[in-house]
C-alpha cells in the first residue's frame, strides 16, 4: 500500500477520539510495512498534560525542520525541566519525605537504544544526563551519586534544590504530619510526569520521560518514569507509549512495553491503551487516588490515550496546530 493511500484522515477530536494521520493499524499491515522503506512521514509530537503545549513547541522546531526525533524529544520535554514553577518535573520539583528533590528521566530512540537516569539529585537536566548515559556509556540506567558524579563530569550545571518556596511547601508538610503516602494526592489537579513521543519525517519514533515523582516519597523512592518498559517504550516496528500518574502502578504491569505490545497484536494506540488500563484496574482492589494515564503513538502516526480516572489530557502537535486533547477514562473521581 503507498504511503498517500495510508494517509486517509486527519483527526484531532475530544475524549475517546484518536488523533489520526493514517487509518487505524492492523497487525499484519503494520508488520508487513514496518519492513518496508519508510519514504517520508507526517511528523507529530505528543506529550502528556497541558504543560506539553510548550513542550511541543520546542520539539515541533526540531522535527518540522527535517530533525530527528530523539533530538525533538530532548528538546521538547528540557522546556518543562527548565520551568522552576513546575512542581513535577525538573529542579522545581517537590522533594522525598526528607526533603531532597530526587529526578528520574528516561529517552529510547527508534534503534531501541536507551538511557535512564534515577535518584538524581541537584542537577538540571536529567533528561540529557538520561541521553549521555545511552550515548556515552555501555549501560542503560545511572542511579543516585553515581549518576551525580556521572554528569558532574560530563559538565552539566549543579543546582541547589529545593528551590526555597518547595521547601516552605515541605516544611509545612512535616508540620501537618499529614500521611500522604497512604493518601496520595496525584495527577488529579496537580498535573505532573511529561512523557513525549515523536515520529520525524523520515518515519522514525523516539520517546522521553521525565519527572521528580511522587511528593514526600519515601528518600530512595524510584517510579515508573525512568523504567524502560515501564514509563516509556518504543520499538520503531510497531510504535511508542509513555506512562503518567502513580508508577508503582504502572511498573506491575510493565505499562508502556504492554502497550506497544498490544499495538504489536493488532489494537490500534487507543485500544492498546484501554486494555493496559484495564490490566491495571483489575490487579487493584483498591484504587483510591490510583490515577494511571497512558499515551501510545503508532509508527504511522496513530494517537490513544486513556487513563483510570478522569482529568488525562495530552498536547498534540501536527502540521495542522498544537492542540491540548482530553483523554478518554475509566471513571470519574467521586
Ligand atoms: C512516578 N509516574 O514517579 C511518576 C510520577 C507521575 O503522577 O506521573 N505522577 O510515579
Amino acid at each position: 500500500m503507498s504511503d498517500l493511500k495510508r494517509r486517509t484522515f486527519f483527526k484531532l477530536g475530544l475524549a475517546g477520539v484518536t488523533l489520526s494521520i493514517f487509518k487505524p493499524s492492523r497487525a499484519g499491515e503494520l508488520l508487513e510495512e514496518s519492513t518496508m522503506r519508510v519514504q517520508k512521514s507526517e511528523p507529530i509530537v505528543i506529550s502528556t498534560w497541558k504543560h506539553g503545549l510548550e513542550a511541543n513547541d520546542e520539539a515541533w522546531k526540531v522535527i518540522s525542520s527535517g530533525g530527528a526525533a530523539l533530538d525533538a524529544v530532548e528538546n521538547g520535554v528540557k522546556v518543562t525541566e527548565a520551568d522552576i514553577t513546575n512542581r513535577s518535573v525538573g529542579i522545581g520539583g517537590r522533594p522525598d519525605s526528607d526533603g531532597h528533590v530526587t529526578l528520574d528521566a528516561c529517552i529510547m530512540d527508534h534503534n531501541s537504544k536507551c538511557g535512564a537516569v534515577a535518584c538524581l539529585e541537584g542537577i538540571d537536566h536529567p533528561i540529557s544526563v538520561a541521553r549521555k548515559v545511552m550515548e556515552e556509556t555501555p549501560h542503560v540506567m545511572l542511579v543516585g551519586d553515581g549518576a551525580r558524579e556521572f554528569a558532574l563530569e560530563k559538565g552539566f550545571n549543579k543546582t541547589k534544590t529545593p528551590l526555597k518556596e518547595v521547601k516552605k511547601d515541605w516544611k509545612d508538610w512535616k508540620k501537618e504530619e499529614k500521611d500522604k503516602l497512604k493518601n496520595p494526592v496525584i495527577n488529579h489537579e496537580n498535573h505532573d510526569t511529561i512523557g513525549m513521543l515523536a515520529l520525524d519525517i523520515n518515519g522514525n519514533l523516539s520517546g522521553s520521560c521525565t519527572t521528580s515523582g511522587w511528593g514526600y516519597k519515601l528518600p530512595g523512592r524510584v517510579g515508573d518514569s525512568p523504567i524502560i518498559g515501564a514509563g516509556l517504550f518504543v520499538d520503531n516496528e510497531i510504535g511508542a507509549a509513555c506512562a503518567t500518574g502513580m508508577g508503582e502502578a504502572v511498573i506491575r504491569i510493565a505499562g508502556s512495553h504492554t502497550v506497544v505490545e498490544l499495538m504489536r497484536q493488532g489494537n490500534s494506540p487507543q485500544k492498546a491503551c484501554e486494555i493496559a488500563v484495564e490490566r491495571i484496574i483489575k490487579k487493584h482492589d483498591d484504587l483510591t487516588g490510583l490515577q494511571v494515564g497512558f499515551l501510545a503513538l503508532d509508527k504511522f502516526g496513530n494517537v490513544g490515550a486513556h487513563s483510570v480516572y478522569y482529568g488525562f489530557n495530552y498536547a498534540a502537535h501536527t502540521e495542522e496546530g498544537n492542540n491540548l486533547v482530553d483523554a478518554s477514562f475509566d471513571r470519574n473521581w467521586d
